[in-house]
This record gives structure tokens, C-alpha cells and sequence, in this order.
């Protein structure tokens, strides 16, 4: 592992808000890529924070700290990666209702804008009614629904039940991913597919796209 991006780790999961900035930069002039930082870098730490969260060696503050960590780096990465809308087609972007965890949903969405798609971002704890009134109001068929909270997964459901109530479940196509999903959980649930990573997200919009 590069000792770059193992210091962007270590930033990350020591909290350190005043270093980050100076860390990313040195990544980016070695060559590295934004994605690469991202899933590198900025995931792995996060993975360290929630760890110790676990083990109760972090408390919510430091969760919070560490969001804001993440939020510090995240302008840098996002002026380096392209425009999107390149007629791809337009991606709705949430977090599930009742669940506030966005850092995972922002990368999605500046990977797929990076590669074409124009993203419609609702933000956080978005019901499944405003997700279904924002497809019949803007056309857009493909999906994206980050969920973090196990508690929280039937708003999953919920989108995919409304857009069956709605009548368009056939046209539109519905992605998870987020740390509480999995494979089973998106069977479960009656969506199209499941995504590990952001760039599992970007390969799946893709296909979908192509197929078009
Ligand atoms: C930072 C953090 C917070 C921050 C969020 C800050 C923010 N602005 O987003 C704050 C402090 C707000 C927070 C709050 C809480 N949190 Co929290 N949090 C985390 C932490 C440490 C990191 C999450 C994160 O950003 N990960 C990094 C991103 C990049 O990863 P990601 O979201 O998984 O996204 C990647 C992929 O999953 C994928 N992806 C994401 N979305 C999508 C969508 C699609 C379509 C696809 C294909 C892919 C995809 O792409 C991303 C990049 O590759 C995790 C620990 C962990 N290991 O996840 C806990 C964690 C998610 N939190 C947890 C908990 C319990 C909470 C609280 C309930 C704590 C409390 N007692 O109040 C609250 C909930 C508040 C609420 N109502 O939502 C638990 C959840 C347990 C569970 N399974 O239910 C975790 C797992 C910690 C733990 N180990 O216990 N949290």
C-alpha cells in the first residue's frame, strides 16, 4: 500500500480535521486518481472509524468528527473528476428514510456524474413518495437508494412498492448498496440490483444505460 493514501487512512480514522486537506493534495500531485483516494483512502479509514465505534473506543462525536474529515477532503477530489451529463441518463440519488448517513451517497453521486450521468440528489432521510413524485415529475428510470441502518432497510421496500403503486416498477430500475446491504436484502426487497462499492454502482448504471 502506497504511504500516501495510508496516511489518508490514518487522518481519517485519527479525526484529523486541520491534515487532511494537505494529505489528499499530496495523492493528487503523486498521480493518484479521485476514485482511487476515495475508495482507497477515505473508505478504509471510515471502515477503521465505524470499527472502533463497534468495539465502543468512539463515541457518536467522533463519528460526527469524522464526517466532517471526510467532508473537508471531499471539494478537492470532486473539482478533479469531470462534469457529468453526457446523456447517460439521470440517476435519482437518496438515503433511505429515517437514515442520515450521506458521505457513501455523495461518492455515488460524483462517480456517476464524473462518468456521464446527470445526478438528481435528494439528500438524506428521503420518504419513498418524494422519490416516486421526483420519477413521475422528471422522467428519470434509474434509482440509487444508500441505506446504512439496519433498522431502517424497509424504505427500501417502500420505494419499490410505490413505484408498483405508481405504475412505472417496470420502467424504473432501483440499485441499493450502503454498508447494511447486501445481495439478500435487495432480493428481499424486490430491487433491481446491489452494488459493493460506488463503482460497483457506476458498472450496474451502465449496463442499465446501454440496454436502453
Ligand atoms: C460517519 C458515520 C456516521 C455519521 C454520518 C455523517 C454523514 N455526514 O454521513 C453520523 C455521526 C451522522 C452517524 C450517525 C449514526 N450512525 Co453511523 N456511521 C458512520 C460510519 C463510521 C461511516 C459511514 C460512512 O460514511 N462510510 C463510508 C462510506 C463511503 O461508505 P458507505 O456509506 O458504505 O458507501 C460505500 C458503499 O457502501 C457504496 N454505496 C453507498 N451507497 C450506495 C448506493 C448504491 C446504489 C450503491 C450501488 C452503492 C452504494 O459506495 C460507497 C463507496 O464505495 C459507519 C461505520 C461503517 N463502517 O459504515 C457508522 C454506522 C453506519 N453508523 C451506525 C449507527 C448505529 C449510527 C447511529 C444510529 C448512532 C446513534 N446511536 O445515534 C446514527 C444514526 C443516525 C441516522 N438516523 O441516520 C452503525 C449502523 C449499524 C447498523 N447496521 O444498523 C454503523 C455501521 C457503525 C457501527 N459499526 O455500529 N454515523
Amino acid at each position: 500500500m502506497n504511504e500516501s493514501i495510508t496516511a489518508i487512512q490514518q487522518a481519517i480514522d485519527g479525526l484529523d480535521l486541520d491534515g487532511i486537506r494537505a494529505l489528499v493534495m499530496k495523492c493528487l500531485e503523486e498521480g493518484m486518481s479521485p476514485e482511487a483516494i476515495i475508495q482507497e483512502g477515505i473508505s478504509k479509514g471510515l471502515e477503521a472509524v465505524g470499527r472502533k465505534f463497534e468495539e465502543g473506543e468512539y463515541f457518536l462525536a467522533d463519528l460526527i468528527m469524522a464526517g466532517e474529515v471526510v467532508k473537508e477532503a471531499m471539494p478537492l477530489l470532486k473539482e478533479r473528476m469531470n462534469p457529468g451529463g453526457s446523456g447517460k441518463g439521470a440517476v435519482i440519488l437518496a438515503t433511505v428514510a429515517g437514515d442520515i448517513h450521506e458521505i457513501g451517497k455523495n461518492i455515488v453521486g460524483m462517480i456517476l456524474s464524473a462518468n456521464g450521468f446527470e445526478i438528481i440528489d435528494l439528500g438524506v432521510d428521503v420518504p419513498a413518495q418524494k422519490i416516486m413524485a421526483t420519477a413521475q415529475a422528471t422522467g428519470a428510470r434509474f434509482i440509487a437508494l444508500s441505506a446504512l441502518l439496519t433498522t431502517m432497510v424497509e424504505g427500501i421496500r417502500e420505494v419499490v412498492d410505490s413505484s408498483k403503486a405508481a405504475g412505472i416498477r417496470e420502467q424504473v430500475k432501483i440499485v441499493i448498496g450502503g454498508a447494511c446491504t447486501s445481495e439478500d436484502l435487495c432480493q428481499e426487497m424486490g430491487a433491481d440490483a446491489y452494488g459493493e462499492t460506488a463503482i460497483d454502482a457506476l458498472k450496474i448504471f451502465n449496463s442499465y444505460s446501454a440496454a436502453r
